[in-house]
């Protein structure tokens, strides 16, 4: 960063410093030189600083506290409505090499993208405090808003202990973070100040650092998400050993009293809330949640891969979520949460898209007009979430901070396609699993800014979020498995709960129902479930998939199950130009299983004289 002098009345202004370390202190005096706020606060973490921002928010017209009995402790808030989910046109990987970045970011020469971010930070944050938040495992954000640092609170571990944990000379990673709205003197804020014009989201992934400009809004500007936890972590763990994913944890027991631990990678908005907060239909079963959307995996010394949620909290699409679909979720968020984009009641709680059988007779939109059932628009914003502390969730594992991590019997992967993608697929080894992993495709939500329901390959649910070369990503899973013994290593699966039948109905019920299929998968762990060997991979053996007590018919079960081999034959060829732009980069190993899967495909068509 350019070396700025701090005005005099700025390094008076800096009441609290709260670290011993150096280096932590000189980016902080240089970072408010550069964007001149009127204040530096350091965040210790504290409830009063939570209740403190939550009354900023309120009086600033940004948030509005809601019932007390109904949602105690909780504010509603409402974005710019240009600033509503994450900008993946505006996302930049500034690695020093190009070709680093690889095809599916966008690139910027670091040294250029420094030079123009520090014209657009400098006196960014005028009229505006700066607040630093230490963020556990390590980073430090700096912010100008007062509804990151209440976010952050909920969603990450923050303040003095991590100071502590950083010591005199520990090493962070550096987010830099400004909604772009300098306040003129005197001037009247916005309720969601913001950079209408102007958004980057840059990621220095040699130097560690996040600079995001021009956003208030989730993964945007809650930099220890998406940001830190996911694109700058991806590079640390290719270069340390280790996956930073974007999947789920949940623990699942069955009967017995036996636990297994899975992991499972869905695009957003893909019901990776509702899969690990899950209750099963199968009785006797039970769900625990470890994480919502973010796993970091290492080898632990029994040579198996454990999976932490380096999150303390989750920040969960609304719409859709009702006491049928994910009633954990709803307990979970009944208190000390701050939601975004929602409607309200006009007895001050909160409402969705389908939290309940029948909308409210009145409401106030997500865009301060009545609303009254019927009119033709949603209430809330198809991307409004719910932030919410992970401890509040009711069926929240005993292990869920356990620093070792839980070991995983399974991945998964998944995404939403109506057609030819069955309902579970056992990969045949680690790499087959990494080759289903990287041609994974799934239509588009409205967790991104753009088009929805669009069809586009999404490798490992992590195309937004891979901060380097993705076949260099796809090389880093091929050796892990490589360096790992086999028969330690998890298993991998690819599911589907979004097949739909010709008139665009869901086949499979979902939600509480997916036990069914993650019983069979616990099974395929522990050696006893049945499967058949397919030209996809392995499919539950007829009979092997326990559906006792499920009224389907058989014709829905038979499509769930059916090796569609002309609609893979049909999609060869969009998986073939997925895979070669990551050429010269994609690994051999992959090369291999997609002529191995032509090939097992062409066999079946000529068996079935097609
Ligand atoms: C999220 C996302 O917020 O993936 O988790 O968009
Ligand atoms: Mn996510």
């Amino acid at each position: 960063m350019a070396r700025f002098t701090l005005p005099k009345r700025h390094r008076l202004i800096e009441t609290n410093r709260m670290t011993e370390n150096r280096k932590l202190e000189v980016w902080v005096q240089e970072t408010a030189a550069m964007c001149q706020p009127e204040r530096v606060v350091w965040c210790d973490g504290s409830d009063h600083e939570y209740q403190l921002m939550l009354r900023l928010l309120v009086q600033a017209g940004t948030a509005i506290r809601l019932d007390g009995e109904r949602r105690p402790n909780s504010i509603f808030v409402r974005s710019d409505p240009a600033d509503v989910a994450r900008v993946e046109e505006f996302i930049f990987i500034c690695s020093r090499q190009q070709g680093d970045a690889g095809p599916t970011n966008h690139w910027r020469d670091p040294a250029e993208m420094k030079r123009t971010l520090t014209q657009l930070f400098s006196g960014a944050m005028k009229g505006r405090t700066l607040y630093v938040i230490p963020i556990a495992k390590v980073g430090v954000q700096v912010t100008d808003s007062p509804y990151v640092v209440a976010s952050m609170h909920i969603m990450a571990r923050v303040g003095a202990p991590v100071l502590e944990a950083l010591g005199p000379d520990g090493e962070f990673v550096r987010g830099l973070h400004s909604v772009g709205a300098p306040l003129a003197e005197h001037a009247a804020d916005s309720p969601w100040p913001c950079n209408t014009g102007t958004k980057y989201i840059c990621h220095f992934p040699e130097t560690r650092e996040i600079w995001s400009f021009g956003s208030g809004y989730g993964g945007n500007a809650l930099l220890g998400k998406k940001c830190h936890a996911l694109r700058i972590a991806s590079v640390q763990a290719r270069d340390e050993g280790w996956l930073a994913e974007h999947m789920l944890i949940l623990g699942i027991t069955n009967p017995e009293g036996r636990k297994a631990y899975m992991a499972a990678a869905f695009p957003s908005a893909c019901g990776k809330t509702n899969l690990a907060m899950m209750n099963p239909t199968l009785p006797g079963w039970r769900v625990e949640t470890i994480g919502d959307d973010i796993a970091w995996m290492k080898f632990g010394a029994d040579g198996r891969l454990h999976a932490i949620n380096p999150e303390a909290g989750f920040f969960g699409v609304a719409p859709g979520t009702s006491m049928r679909s994910n009633p954990n979720a709803l307990r979970t968020c009944r208190e000390n949460s701050i939601f975004t984009n929602c409607a309200i009641t006009p007895d001050g709680d909160v409402w969705w898209e389908e939290m309940t059988e029948a909308p409210p007779p009145e409401l106030v939109d997500w865009l301060r007009r009545p609303w009254a059932p019927g009119n033709g628009r949603t209430a809330a914003h198809p991307n409004a979430r719910f932030t919410t502390p992970a401890r509040q969730c009711p069926v929240i594992s005993p292990e869920w901070e356990n620093p070792k991590g839980v070991p995983i019997s399974a991945i998964l992967f998944g995404g939403r396609r109506a057609g030819v993608v069955p309902l579970v697929n056992e990969a045949l080894d680690w790499r087959h699993g990494t080759f289903l992993g990287s041609i994974m495709s799934s239509e588009t939500t409205a967790a991104a800014a753009g088009a929805v329901g669009r069809l586009r390959f999404d490798p490992f649910a992590m195309l937004p979020f891979c901060g380097y070369h993705m076949g260099d990503y796809f090389a880093h899973w091929l050796r892990i498995g490589a360096s790992a013994d086999p028969a330690q290593l998890p298993r991998i699966y690819h599911v589907n709960w979004f097949r739909k039948d010709p008139d665009g109905r869901f086949l499979w019920p979902g939600y509480g129902d997916n036990s069914r299929v993650l019983k069979w998968i616990f099974e395929r762990t522990e050696g006893t479930g049945k499967a058949v060997e397919t030209p996809i991979g392995r499919l539950p053996a007829p009979g092997a998939l326990d559906l006792s007590g499920l009224r389907i018919p058989d014709s829905s079960m038979a499509e769930l199950l059916r090796v569609d081999v002309e609609g893979w034959m049909a999609e060869l060829p969009a998986i073939k130009s997925h895979l070669a732009r990551f050429e010269p980069r994609l690994p051999q190993g992959l090369r291999e299983d997609l002529a191995a899967l032509e090939q097992r495909l062409q066999k079946a068509a000529v068996a079935a004289g097609r």
